[in-house]
């Protein structure tokens, strides 16, 4: 029943899209100029959608997607939140753009005394100085700070929250003490974030709506990064117990509803043939599934870093098509720069433009004769071709083992010490160290450039309840409290 019906809604989406592919372009813009669409979902791993395997899922728009658009199957982002949003918007190395850790804990806290730094140039700046109108609707966490909000890097427009959704005192026992949750536009505090986030996805997904509502006859960047489906999970009220997976299910089915709006209204503007929509996920499964790869949110196994991504852009990317090999959200600042017809700062990017396979050269091999997997500062492995040397010395082929689960090294001594080859170009030229050191002061190439930083004390965007003056403000203490859960104390669901 359930297949059926989801093959249908897929079949049905496909076919308007290939009609949309019919039509003229139309806009001023449209000859010169694509709009981008960027949907970034937090921990979605690599088989949580239909597209790339998942059975208990149902995600008919994605699907869709896929069948009218392009699979990346090795699409690689980077392990946990801060580090990978930094990769995306600057197309560097998070070792090279300073922002591999927050300065408490692997990703940037409230009230952080630091953030993205005012010289990084991302991907929405090189776009607004070709005339676009920037947004950016949901999770930013490149710092909280008002120099390092969205609205200072690049974009006219944030609605969303500046850092993860659990970064929240409704959190289990709250062991960080964490101030209340605030969703900002453009820099000011809206309101809190109560417990009940169930609101979040139908927010942005409105949110993003009446941007395109507003800015469908200009070029416009539209950067979607949702809060789901980093815990706590909270599915809106349409969605609640509408999967066969609890919560984790309903929150990535609501995500998929999303999708399909967002689809929907770039076709009643008749813009879809003059947009690429590009959908993919920050890093590896907290919750949901890793499909066939090894690993998780925060490894550099394959689960911990290699995303599902489908690209859509009927008339320009061939349907039904898949690229294997290497790409990576480095490559979307370039790609998206080129297809804008705008410079990139190639000086300073390690990404890559990958218009050219979008367009339908699949057959292109990568243009990353290595890709490098860090964990903080860390150097962890390196991927080159079908091969994958982790630093513990084992070497996986993915092509037959995506699993990494037989250790070819002693089979393969050449494969080995030309991977080992790599890894030491990296430690040259983007740097090796301890995975979460106490304070950063690592040796770093003079490449690497530096984390934003303020001088001054930060301060909590929304006062601390029931304390007063300069407490009210300061940042949570470093590190973790220790709680000790009351006797039967049960955590839930949601988390
Ligand atoms: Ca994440």
């Amino acid at each position: 029943m359930f297949r059926i019906r989801h093959s249908l809604v897929a079949l049905a989406l496909a076919t308007v899209g290939l009609s949309c592919s019919a039509d003229p372009p139309s806009g001023r813009h449209a000859l010169d100029r694509p709009n981008f669409v960027l949907i970034f979902i937090d921990d979605m791993g690599y088989g949580d959608i239909g597209a790339f395997g998942s059975t208990q899922n149902r995600t008919p728009h994605l699907d869709a997607m896929a069948e009218g658009g392009m699979r990346l199957t090795s699409f690689y982002a980077q392990p946990v939140c801060t580090p990978s949003r930094a990769a995306l918007m600057t197309g560097a190395y998070p070792i090279r753009n300073g922002l591999q850790t927050g300065f408490w804990h692997p990703v940037l806290m409230p009230a952080d005394p630091q953030g993205i730094h005012p010289d990084e140039i991302t991907v929405a700046e090189v776009l607004k100085g070709r005339g676009y109108a920037t947004g950016i609707i949901g999770k930013w966490h490149l710092g909280d700070q008002p120099e390092f909000l969205p609205n200072n890097h690049g974009f006219d427009y944030h609605f969303g929250l500046p850092y993860s959704n659990d970064m929240s005192p409704f959190m289990p026992l709250n062991p960080r003490n964490h101030p209340p949750l605030p969703l900002l536009r453009n820099g000011q505090v809206i309101r809190e974030v109560p417990e009940d986030q169930s609101f979040l996805t139908e927010a942005y997904t409105a949110e993003s709506l009446a941007f395109i509502d507003r800015h469908h006859e200009s070029p416009f960047f539209l950067y979607i990064p949702h809060s789901m489906v980093h815990v706590p999970l909270w599915a809106g009220e349409d969605f609640k117990g509408s999967s066969n997976n609890e919560v984790l299910g309903d929150c990535i089915e609501e995500l998929d509803w999303s999708v399909g709006e967002i689809r929907d209204r770039l076709e009643q503007y008749g813009i879809a043939n003059n947009t690429l929509v590009l959908f993919t996920s920050d890093n590896g499964p907290a919750r949901g599934s890793a499909g066939p790869l090894r690993g998780r949110k925060g490894t550099t196994f394959e689960g911990g870093l290699r995303v599902p991504a489908v690209a859509y852009w009927p008339g320009t990317i061939p349907p039904g098509t898949t690229y294997d090999d290497i790409a990576t959200t480095m490559d979307i600042l370039p790609t998206f720069v080129a297809l804008a017809g705008a410079e990139a700062p190639m000086d300073r990017i390690d990404g890559h433009d990958i218009s050219s396979i979008l367009r339908g050269q699949v057959g292109t091999p990568s243009p990353y004769d290595a890709f490098f997997y860090y964990r903080g500062y860390e150097l962890r492995a390196v991927r080159s071709g079908e091969w994958k040397l982790h630093t513990d010395g084992t070497l996986y082929n993915l092509e037959s083992d995506v699993a990494e689960s037989k250790d070819l090294a002693n089979d393969q001594p050449e494969v080995r010490d030309r991977l080992l080859g790599l890894l030491e170009r990296a430690r040259g030229t983007l740097g090796d160290g301890p995975t979460w050191p106490e304070m950063p002061g690592i040796e770093l190439p003079a490449s690497a450039r530096p984390i934003g930083r303020i001088e001054r004390q930060p301060k909590l965007l929304i006062p601390r309840p029931g304390a007063s003056g300069d407490e009210a403000h300061a940042p949570p203490i470093r590190g973790t409290v220790e709680v000790t859960p009351p006797p039967g104390y049960k955590r839930p669901e949601n988390w």
